[in-house]
């Protein structure tokens, strides 16, 4: 089927988005809100007809994509992986996928959820096996210093079981896993940029993140069929303990999560103020919101004592509710009411502003950050007078980014375009200037875009080169490999006063969001210190089997082509821990560790050690192999694991 029939056949299925009822609301035209008509768009890949060639294709910057061999890429992207629960490290321009870093999910490569080292990592349940194997990685930041990228840590959370992970940036290897308790459904994570009073620690301290779904408080089975015992709490996890702070309890949910640059603020768009538990509920309401939280004082609250417990959990809780926080002057929240069920809340680079877009209605809002400190103060009476823009500027708006000239640009869902549109020339407008136009550009993508990022445009350093989009369906982007589609991140270049699609690649799905950073902001190390593992195996001919009672641990060694021991011994019901380091230390020199019918498989990098424990619960005779091609006698690297019967 010809996908130009395919579209056709939506579209009889579907209502077309453009004859959605019009509002109610005055003066609006037929666009500005959407109703449930349109909503069934959000889920389809039909609506967006196949045009092609952008709008703004043609005029636009003069940037060159091409990579040849032997050079490398300008900047580091870092991808969420989505279903996998891995982060993948991208090279852009080129768009070619340098590194998977498995994270909340099992990797056979690395033996990443099967080393003793990593399960510790990802937390195992009493029987030894892991805890979770699956993740939904979305949202991808690194640690700040001076309002730009330090290069030290990068952090991504898994919305299916609530967890937090830490990348160390220097290896790009996890390192550290938090489950958070009292959340569900966790979305939007942001380091903060610096602390909010210290002002010694000009670098990220915390990460705060944002719960979507209500749950009964606590939930063990009590309390589900009683609205009032549902709440959201957003989280504050300390960036070097990766502990939790403290949590604040708050009205509705939160989607993404944004931080400014002076560390005072942390804010979470919200699309179901209604807490409705159906989606016909979750957007009853005109006006859902942003809302901000006054981290100072949250902090202060929680040092003062003035908290609460959810029962099953330590954490420090704070009220967050609006009937908790009536007095702006000592409020912990401050809730800015936005058009319906946004999604998305990005910092511009400037430091001035947040960007807040509702998916139901074709708009922006932007809110001014020392309006929102003001309203702290009681300076400014109404929350929703931080809004100093909301200006129209398409169908299905997700999330902003920014070119670091007073450009933002905002993916289009419904529409499938970027619209690029001017900061000062919005807030003109709503000012009531006529003459001030806010869109200055639009283009097609291929199709239906959720986020995008332009480089560097979370720092100070914006440098406006590129722009990457993450399109949700590619459907005939690519060779056609069966029902499911790869999606389809499409590489713009915005120096130009008009943007210019120059480059597209597939990737897996789903990534959600990334991040793009200057490729000097990352100095990564390439060998391993064998002191960082206390387990190493220093002595090159230090490989030997001890035993303990029912325990066997074999030390062992790699040098090219092969292993320190060509055979161990053991026996039925014996605990075998295999610890393994690997004395190479040319870079890129890998071994791999293998046994038939026992399930290890791992590898071990220059200088690193690693370890595994089984039960020998099968007699007979089991080749340990190398698995990872190291030398010209890689076939030859192999021993005997002979395993006698009890
Ligand atoms: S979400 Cu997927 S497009 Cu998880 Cu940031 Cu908006
Ligand atoms: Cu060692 Cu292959
Ligand atoms: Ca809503």
């Amino acid at each position: 089927m010809s996908h130009d029939k395919h579209n056709a056949d939506k579209a009889t299925a579907e209502q077309p988005v453009q004859s959605a009822e019009p509002s109610s609301e005055q003066g609006m035209s037929r666009r500005r809100f959407l109703g449930s008509a349109a909503l069934l768009g959000l889920s389809g890949a039909g609506l967006a007809a196949c045009k092609d060639g952008g709008v703004g294709g043609g005029k636009g910057g003069a940037l060159s994509y091409e990579i040849k061999p032997g050079q490398l890429d300008e900047y580091y992207g870092l991808w969420s992986g989505g279903h996998s629960g891995e982060v993948r490290v991208l090279g852009i321009p080129s768009g070619r996928e340098i590194k998977r870093i498995p994270v909340f999910n099992p990797d056979a490569l690395t033996g990443w959820g099967h080393t003793n080292e990593s399960k510790k990592v990802l937390g195992t349940r009493p029987d030894g096996h892991l805890r979770y194997t699956t993740g939904d990685t979305h949202h991808v930041h690194a640690s700040y210093k001076d309002g730009t990228y330090d290069g030290k840590y990068a952090w991504v959370n898994d919305k299916i079981h609530g967890r937090i992970a830490r990348i160390r940036l220097e290896t790009m290897e996890c390192d550290r896993i938090t489950e958070i308790p009292n959340i569900q459904g966790f979305h939007g994570i942001f380091p903060d940029k610096r602390d909010p009073v210290d002002a010694a620690k000009n670098y990220t301290t915390r990460v705060f993140c944002g719960s979507e779904f209500h749950i009964p408080q606590p939930n063990d089975g009590s309390g589900m069929e009683d609205p009032n015992k549902y709440f959201a709490v957003f989280t504050c996890v300390d960036a070097e303990t990766m502990e939790v702070r403290w949590q604040c309890k708050v009205d509705g949910n939160m989607d993404l999560v944004a931080t400014s640059f002076d560390g005072k603020l942390a804010a979470a768009n919200q699309y179901n103020t209604e807490n409705g538990m159906i989606y016909a509920n979750m957007m009853s309401a005109e006006r859902d919101a942003c809302v901000f939280f006054n981290i100072a004082r949250i902090e202060a609250a929680v040092k003062a004592g003035k908290v609460f417990r959810i029962p099953g959990s330590n954490v420090p809780v704070v009220d967050g509710t609006k009937a908790a926080n009536k007095d702006p002057k000592t409020a912990l929240t401050c809730y800015v009411p936005v058009p319906k069920n946004p999604h998305g809340v990005n910092a511009s680079p400037d430091g001035k502003y947040f960007v807040c877009s509702g998916k139901l209605s074709p708009t922006a809002t932007v809110i001014e950050l020392v309006r929102v400190l003001d309203w702290f103060e009681g300076k400014v009476k109404d929350p929703r007078d931080t809004v100093v823009a909301e200006p129209e500027i398409g169908l299905g708006p997700l999330h902003t980014a920014f070119d670091g000239r007073g450009n933002a640009y905002t993916t289009l869902f419904l529409d499938s375009q970027i619209v690029k549109w001017n900061l000062d020339a919005a807030i003109k407008a709503f000012k009531g200037d006529k003459n001030a136009k806010a869109v200055v550009d639009r283009i097609d993508v291929h199709y239906q875009p959720g986020h995008l990022n332009a480089s560097m445009n979370e720092t100070r350093e914006a440098d406006g080169k590129w722009l990457v989009v993450g399109c949700k369906f590619s459907k005939d982007r690519y060779l056609p490999v069966g029902p499911l589609h790869p999606e389809n991140e499409v590489l713009i270049d915005i120096t130009g006063e008009k943007m210019k699609t120059v480059h597209e690649s597939p990737v897996w799905p789903e990534p959600h969001d990334f991040i793009v950073l200057k490729r000097d902001k990352i100095k990564t190390r390439q060998v391993h210190t064998m002191t960082e593992f206390p387990n190493a195996v220093k002595d090159i001919g230090g490989s030997k089997v001890v035993r303990s009672g029912k325990k066997v641990t074999v030390h062992l060694t790699s040098v090219a082509p092969a292993f320190g021991l060509n055979e161990f011994k053991v026996k039925v019901g014996d605990e075998v821990t295999v610890i393994l380091t690997n004395h190479d230390k040319v870079e890129d020199l890998a071994h791999g560790f293998a046994i038939p019918k026992y399930d290890v498989n791992f590898i071990v990098n220059p200088q690193e050690t690693k370890s595994v424990t089984f039960r020998a619960d099968k007699p007979g005779v089991y080749w340990y192999y190398c698995t990872h091609f190291c030398h010209a006698l890689h076939l030859e690297m192999r021993g005997r694991m002979m395993v006698a019967r009890a």
